[in-house]
């Protein structure tokens, strides 16, 4: 099945879309009414399983999420592939596998310099003799070599069919990863990525399917031609120790921005001008989460953040809880949905206030009033949902 139409395929494609988006107009402004707060498994469920693999997208389901998160990156033919990041060598075997030695390269990446494997140097016939590994050190290496990467297409059917089999709605939610670079190599991901969601019927305002992107021309570009629900990731580089945010390249600002000149830097998107833009063209705003609630740390002379806890580590355990920020009423009043980003049980990533138990994290977000959020661990997200709903009495006819 060729992803790569002529002209006049890409001109009934092209239609067939816009016919797709004229729903959306009618539809606009109106909330949906999934169960909220929605449990979106981030890369599946890493915290189990190596990333975007159909092995971990199926526990993230079995654990509870309502909606899948495929990262999605583009093949030498023009296939969409879930990946993380176009460099294939944290997350996969490929720097063991002699038959690609050779591939091995440096490219430009957001401006930034990067040595290893890019899938845009690999059919979707020679990624598919590539297996998943565990990115983190700190995380399960047992499953490594052992599963697939799998492509868009892939991710829905899977979505579909454990939709069926578990009796409810699973959804997808593709990010697609670094537009710009994509463009540039002649492989852009937006068209391609209606063509995969229109061929399943899934190309409308009312599918279970969310885009999302840490850039902001291509979201505007989507809002044209597709009713999808369309996601703006808000990112930065880190947080200081007063619990102000970081904004160094390149993840000081969306890639687009860098190129067309736009100053500025992420924070610019969650002012209320901010929102307001975000709301001509997305549905929702996909924030760091610390720019919904941060922390911060007692300082040692040098600047740093001091080993409040005592345990030799400089950690999220040494850090206080802030009082929250106003992002979420504000998206809310533009009728903007709130899906921050990542939450995750290790110790080491869980603020003092939290006293180890990652469950508390959740529940201080779902109480701020969040609609979603993306999880490495779904069923830690899916049981601190239901003690939330049935803290709040929401549980009741469900
Ligand atoms: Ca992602
Ligand atoms: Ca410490």
């Amino acid at each position: 099945m060729s992803v790569l139409p002529g002209t006049r395929a890409a001109a009934t494609i092209a239609a067939a879309l816009l016919l797709a988006a004229l729903p959306a107009a009618a539809d606009k402004g109106k909330r949906h009414t999934e169960a909220a707060p929605l449990v979106i498994g981030h890369r599946g469920a890493p915290g189990y399983l190596p990333d975007h693999t159909l092995e971990s997208y199926t526990l993230a389901i079995q654990l509870g999420a309502d909606y899948i998160e495929p990262d999605v990156v583009a093949t030498q033919d023009g296939h969409l592939i879930a990946r993380h990041e176009p460099n294939l060598i944290a997350t996969t075997n490929v720097k063991d596998l002699p038959q690609f030695a050779n591939r091995k390269r440096k490219a430009m990446v957001d401006g930034a310099e990067e040595e290893g494997f890019f899938a845009s140097d690999f059919t979707l016939a020679e990624i598919r003799q590539l297996r998943a590994i565990q990115p983190l050190a700190d995380r399960d290496p047992s499953f490594n070599g052992r599963f697939m990467i799998p492509t868009i297409e892939e991710v829905i059917e899977l979505a579909k069919r454990k939709s069926r089999e578990e009796g409810r709605r699973i959804g997808v939610y593709p990010e697609t990863k670094h537009p710009t670079y994509h463009q540039q190599l002649g492989l852009a991901l937006e068209d391609r990525l209606l063509a995969v969601l229109q061929r399943a019927g899934w190309n409308h305002r009312h599918a279970p399917v969310f885009i999302q992107s840490f850039e902001t021309a291509n979201l505007k570009a989507l809002r044209g031609k597709t009713g999808v629900r369309l996601v703006q990731l808000v990112d930065a580089d880190g947080v200081n120790p007063d619990g102000t945010l970081a904004f160094n390249p390149p993840f000081d600002k969306p890639y687009d921005w860098v190129v067309s000149g736009r100053r500025g830097s992420y924070a610019d998107l969650v002012t209320p001008h901010g929102l307001a833009e975000v709301r001509t063209y997305a549905d929702g705003i996909g924030p760091w989460k610390p720019y919904l609630i941060s922390s911060a740390c007692k300082l040692i002379s040098n600047g740093a953040c001091a080993d409040s806890n005592g345990d030799g580590l400089v950690d999220e355990r040494d850090r206080a809880l802030l009082p929250p920020s106003n992002v979420v009423a504000n998206a809310h009043q533009l009728g903007l949905l709130v899906h921050p980003y990542t939450f995750r049980n290790e110790q080491k990533r869980l603020a003092s206030n939290f006293g180890g138990n990652p469950v508390n994290e959740y529940l201080a977000f779902y109480e701020l009033g969040v609609d979603g959020l993306f999880s490495d661990f779904a069923g830690t997200a899916f049981a601190a949902r239901a003690m939330h709903l049935l803290k709040t009495d929401q549980a009741s006819g469900k």
